[in-house]
């Protein structure tokens, strides 16, 4: 048996080229989406903790996403803050300590760039941390919200409050009303205007991109498929395998930093 007909020639290649698709950085992954982008008049990306994680960011699922003993699960939702709103408020606090030392990196960047070049663009963060702004970001949702706007338990009043840290229990510049951090909490709803922008971005785009997410938390966990129905092609860049890492048409394992780059 000759080596050609041992590895059978004809599906060798495209099966092998498939399969590449699915391995760590790529360059043939990494060409091909870049090649999509390039020719993409739409194009909307989806990010999560993981394009912060380079900039020094704990995520939330990660081994240092943890805060003393409790995990966000714990602590993100209205009935920690009705519990213990002192308790939610120093986890906020550590966390906006942090962050107040963190800047945008070059993927952050790189979908600036990506954002002046496309047609019709539209980012969608889960990210609290800003840094997509802080970066120059212009079409985006912030669809968890930000952790430097603050809202009025009482009258609704929302600000930008950039005090590290912030005095405990803050209090409302206009009612004198509990502030809480302006975040979507587990339970609470998206705000509409976010989700139908987002949603519209998804459903109409050429290419979804997936940047570090972990794909697990709804609504940002459908759109995936949403775009993959609606015929987009889509494509991820995770350091690490996620639910939908098989399901889409480019998975590329790596940081963010690293490959997003790349990618323009
Ligand atoms: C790298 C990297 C590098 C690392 N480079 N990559 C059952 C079914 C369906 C829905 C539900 C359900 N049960 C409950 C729900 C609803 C719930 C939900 O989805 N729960 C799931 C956990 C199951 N969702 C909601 O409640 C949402 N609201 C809603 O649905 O309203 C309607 C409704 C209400 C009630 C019931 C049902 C429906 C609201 C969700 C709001 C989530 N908010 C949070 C917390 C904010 C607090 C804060 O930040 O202060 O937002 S949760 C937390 O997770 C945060 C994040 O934005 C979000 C997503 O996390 P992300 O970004 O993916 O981070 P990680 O850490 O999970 O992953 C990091 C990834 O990066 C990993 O994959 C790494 O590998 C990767 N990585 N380094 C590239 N260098
Ligand atoms: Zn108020």
């Amino acid at each position: 048996m000759d080596r050609a007909s041992d590895y059978g020639s004809e599906g060798w290649g495209f099966n092998s080229l498939r399969a590449r698709h699915h391995h760590m950085g790529h360059p043939a992954a990494i060409q091909d989406l870049k090649a999509r982008l390039a020719g993409a008049r739409a194009v909307a990306v989806l990010t999560g903790a993981g394009i912060s994680a380079d900039s020094g960011v704990p995520t939330f699922r990660g081994a240092d996403g943890l805060w003393r003993t409790y995990r966000a699960e714990d602590l993100a939702t209205p009935e920690a803050f009705a519990r213990d709103p002192r308790l939610v408020w120093e986890w906020y606090n550590w966390r906006r300590e942090l962050i107040a030392t963190k800047s945008p990196n070059a993927a952050h960047y790189a979908l600036v760039d990506l954002e002046r070049r496309v047609e019709r663009f539209w980012l969608i963060t889960q990210n609290v941390d800003g840094l997509h702004p802080a970066g120059g970001a212009q079409k985006l949702s912030e669809i968890h919200g930000n952790i430097w706007k603050v809202r009025c338990t009482q009258c609704g009043h929302v600000g930008t409050n950039r005090a590290v840290p912030i005095p405990i229990p803050p209090h409302c510049p206009t009612c004198n009303g509990l502030l809480r951090p302006h975040i979507v909490w587990f339970g609470e709803s998206l705000d509409p205007a976010d989700l139908e922008r987002s949603l519209a971005a998804v459903r109409s785009c050429e290419v979804l991109l997936i940047v570090g997410t972990s794909g697990i938390v709804y609504p940002a966990a459908s759109f995936a498929s949403l775009a993959k129905e609606a015929g987009a092609c889509v494509a991820e860049v995770n350091l690490d395998p996620t639910p939908n890492t098989q399901s889409v048409d480019i998975a590329i394992q790596g940081r963010a930093k690293d490959i997003v780059p790349e990618l323009l």
